[in-house]
């Protein structure tokens, strides 16, 4: 064997290979980069030993974190070791301090383990009670994160990835920035107004719909990434051509939701949603998709706004990028965007206010401040669901569509609207209820099914389910044919 080789390898075994935190922990948190970090080593198994284990999540020595193979990288694990390299370099003697706690209080009753602990946890909770502190990422003329880097980093928190949501994410970037290039278009070209047909939900269509959710459909149909995906604008399952490829997850998505404020220039946006498959055989099956929210694996959305932002979660942090259309590239601006606990804003149509349920009407008196229990929250509906829920994402508040006399379930869709909302607002800290569940616990039972939604702070929603979560019924109304509204 080659002796370089084998030096190298014996050196990769005995130190581990150099780690490079992700973009957006480092943005969170910067003061991480005054370490160096590792990926394995034989400190671990050693430490391991000496605390009884197989091996130990990480270790430090000196300025050096080295981290178990399989550790993911939580803020909490990579905060908590930092806290031994500020210890490591406060105190000389740390390491026999560090080995004599042990030996007298435990691993567990060591003051250094305590102190890492409380130091993780309350930077931690600095950075998601002070929402106010807004963190966005600066680029420089000659650094920037991409969207693709990001991802890349992302999945290396999970070992056993195979890259395919990851693809996933890219092509939906990729459809985003072709539909934001019509949408900003639409101006100029003449594809502005109805198409003429109406979609399944019997609203009339705006070309723009129909454009952008023929764009989702090529993005993604012979990636080998999908095996079937279902559109707010299509009636059934979209499956992948014959010959194609077909891959583990199934998406759901709105292609264009506000499509109807197009006409007079106000935001629009792509609502998507992504599970991992769950029958055998190739196609992807009703079963594959009518899965509790709770089960996304994946879900964004892209606002056509002032800017193009592109917002997405996979279960670790809520994060936001905004197209550089110089680049034409999607750049961390917002990492982990955390929802203020208590709101600024009330979105919500008042319009319907004679067909709300009397507990529907006192809610939004409490809302409002008018039964003098609090302060009025500002009203602000644009009447386009992404912009209402994005503002109110970044700012705090809650965006609410109640079920009423004429729509009894609401108007918004479970699987294409509420579910992948719902998944986004809980990665940054909010809630999403129907007001009486959770909206990820609902199980669909239908691709188009509605439901009442109530996003946003957590304060603001939980006030929501306590004056709804009595069962009471909204009230039914007489149709013009005699016969009463079903539910
Ligand atoms: P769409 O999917 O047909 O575009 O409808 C959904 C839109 C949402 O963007 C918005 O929150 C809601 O409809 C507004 O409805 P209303 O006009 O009843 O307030
Ligand atoms: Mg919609």
């Amino acid at each position: 064997m080659d002796p370089r080789r084998a030096l190298k390898a014996i050196r990769r075994v005995l130190l581990g290979e150099p780690l490079a935190l992700s973009a957006a922990v480092l943005a969170l948190y910067p003061m991480l980069s005054q370490a160096r970090w590792r990926r394995g080593g034989l400190a671990l198994y050693v430490g391991g030993w000496f605390l009884g284990r197989r091996s130990v999540e990480g270790i430090t020595l000196g300025r050096t974190v080295f981290l178990a193979p399989w550790s993911t990288q939580t803020p909490q694990l990579l905060l908590h070791e930092f806290t031994h390299v500020r210890q490591f370099a406060a105190v000389t003697a740390f390491p026999f301090l560090y080995a004599w706690q042990s030996i007298r209080h435990g691993y567990r009753g060591n003051r250094f383990e305590r102190d890492a602990d409380a130091y993780a946890a309350q930077m931690i909770a600095e950075r998601s009670l002070r929402p106010e502190v807004r963190h966005v990422v600066k680029h420089t003329a000659t650094s920037v994160v991409t969207i693709e880097r990001f991802i890349i980093e992302e999945e290396r928190n999970f070992p056993d990835a195979t890259g395919e949501l990851s693809g996933v994410l890219y092509d939906m970037a990729l459809a985003a920035k072709m539909i934001a290039n019509k949408v900003r278009s639409a101006g100029l070209a003449d594809i502005l107004g109805s198409a003429g047909a109406e979609n399944v939900q019997g609203e009339i269509q705006q070309k723009l719909d129909v454009i952008s959710n023929e764009i989702i459909i090529k993005a993604f149909d012979h990636g080998g990434r999908l095996c079937a995906m279902a559109s707010e604008e299509e009636p059934g399952i979209i499956q992948i051509p014959e010959g194609f490829r077909t891959g583990k997850y199934v998406m759901l998505f709105d292609p264009l939701d506000g499509s109807s404020n197009i006409d007079v220039n106000v935001p629009v946006g792509t609502i998507f949603s992504v599970y991992k498959k769950i029958t055998r055989g190739p196609r992807g099956e009703m079963e594959d998709m009518l899965q509790p929210g709770r089960r996304q694996v994946a879900a964004g959305y892209i606002i056509y706004g002032s800017s193009t932002m592109l917002v997405y979660t996979t279960g670790q942090g809520a994060h936001g990028f905004t197209l550089d259309p110089s680049i034409g590239e999607f750049l961390l601006s917002h990492p982990h965007i955390r929802i203020p606990n208590a709101g600024r804003y009330l979105s919500v149509n008042d319009a319907y206010e004679q067909d709300w349920p009397d507990a529907t009407r006192a809610l939004m008196r409490r809302y409002r401040g008018l039964d003098g229990e609090r302060k009025s929250l500002n009203v602000r509906y644009v009447g386009s669901l992404v912009a209402d829920f994005h503002r109110n994402l970044l700012g705090g508040g809650v965006f609410a569509y109640p079920s009423n006399t004429k729509s009894p379930r609401g108007k918004l869709r479970l699987l294409y609207e509420a579910n992948p909302l719902a998944f986004i607002v809980e990665q940054a800290g909010g809630l999403a209820s129907d007001g009486r569940r959770r909206i990820l616990d609902v199980d669909p039972t239908d691709l188009h099914q509605r439901t009442p939604l109530y996003i946003g702070s957590k304060s603001e929603v939980e006030t929501a389910i306590e004056f709804l979560s009595t069962g009471e019924e909204p009230p039914r109304r007489r149709r013009e044919d005699g016969q009463m509204e079903s539910a």
